[in-house]
């Protein structure tokens, strides 16, 4: 079990496959986030620095491919029919739609495109045209990675068999808190999930949402839930809430901007080779703030104007921000995972 007062970079690298994750506690990880903010941020930069080029950024272009109508009741989500005055339902896009906003998104910069869909799980119906979609993206020289709610065994291999780099699912809040906010689906459904993703050799992407009114600790126990994934994730988008009105989480006190990059560095720490992405809540935030989460170990983030239905900065200006800080907005990776 680790310990935080001094953690040496080699005792927390990640393990071989095969051998059990490293696992941490909800107090060990509790422990990170009492660190004074400096000596948390100096800890994430060492390893972060440990194993990536530190002042590259990876490019993730998101679409939604299918929006609104969603049977889910997740509290902070515009998608769902269950929230009064949620976003209009619309049909799944139609190939050619996808295929040129992809273009567009790698003409733009981007390594990776991810299309996200506002359903609870895929209709078997659906399973062939996001195959074609993901063999259409991939054929452009694009990274693929999909969201579209619980997959089966079988759901996760059909798209493996399509080329599918990346399936993003998140556990979104530690376990006891997750009630509060989702109530029709279970969060053993997600784990479920994840593990045919994984056992399907996709690449996992998974991660949460802060600001929902949770606890420290229970952002702790989130991010001691990622951290024990064995193996953890290869992708862990740390969303801050958008609170959207209409949805049930509209007026919820923002968390402590300082308390979000704490969330960055902890993940970092406890997760040395994943893409930490900087994920919703960038258009609230100021360019010092997203600078900060930078050094705090983020090395991703979602670029283009639209995340799945709410703003994002422009991407022109986020090509100035990368200019002003030095960064390189390429697909980073971690030298133990150079293909
Ligand atoms: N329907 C699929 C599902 O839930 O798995 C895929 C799309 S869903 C919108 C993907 C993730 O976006 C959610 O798990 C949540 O973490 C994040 N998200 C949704 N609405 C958000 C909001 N208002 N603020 C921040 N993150 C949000
Ligand atoms: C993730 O963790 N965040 C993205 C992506 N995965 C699919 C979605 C953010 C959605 C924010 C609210 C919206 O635009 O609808
Ligand atoms: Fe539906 Fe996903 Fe939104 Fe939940 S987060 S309501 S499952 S689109």
């Amino acid at each position: 079990m680790n310990t935080v007062a001094s953690i040496p970079v080699s005792a927390i690298r990640r393990p071989e496959a095969g051998v059990p994750a490293t696992r941490w506690s909800v107090a060990a990880v509790a422990e990170l986030f009492e660190l004074p903010f400096m000596d948390l941020l100096f800890q994430a930069q060492q390893v972060h620095r440990a194993h990536f080029d530190p002042n590259e950024v990876q490019l993730s272009t998101l679409l939604s491919i299918k929006t609104g109508g969603c049977s889910e009741d997740c509290g902070y989500c515009p998608q769902s029919a269950q929230h009064e005055g949620g976003v209009e339902a619309s049909k799944l896009m139609p190939l050619d739609e996808v295929l040129a906003a992809a273009q567009a998104a790698r003409e733009q910069g981007a390594s990776r495109f991810c299309m996200g869909a506002a359903w609870r799980s895929p209709k078997e119906r659906d399973m062939e045209q996001v195959a074609e979609m993901v063999q259409g993206v991939r054929a452009l020289g694009l990274e693929t990675c999909m969201t579209l709610g619980m997959l089966d065994q079988q759901q996760a291999l059909q798209l493996k068999d399509a080329g599918l780099d990346y399936y993003n699912h998140n556990l979104d809040s530690a376990p006891d808190f997750y009630g509060e906010i989702i109530s029709t689906r279970t969060y053993q459904d997600r784990l479920d999930t994840l593990r045919h993703v994984r056992d399907a050799g996709i690449n996992v992407c998974c991660g949460g949402i802060v600001g929902l009114g949770e606890t420290r600790e229970q952002r702790a126990g989130l991010i001691a839930q990622l951290a024990n994934l064995d193996p953890y994730p290869e992708s862990v988008p740390i969303n801050n809430l958008v609170a959207v009105p209409g949805t049930p989480l509209e007026g919820t006190e923002p968390i402590d901007p300082f308390e979000f990059v704490r969330t960055i560095a902890v993940a970092r720490i406890t997760m040395p080779t994943t893409m930490v992405r900087l994920s919703a809540g960038r258009e609230q935030m100021d360019d010092a703030l997203q600078a900060l989460c930078f050094a705090a170990g983020a090395n991703s983030i979602f670029y283009g104007d639209r995340l799945l239905t709410t703003c994002n900065p422009q991407a022109e200006h986020d090509r100035a921000l990368f200019a002003r800080l030095g960064l390189n907005g390429q697909g980073a990776r971690p030298a133990a995972r150079q293909d």
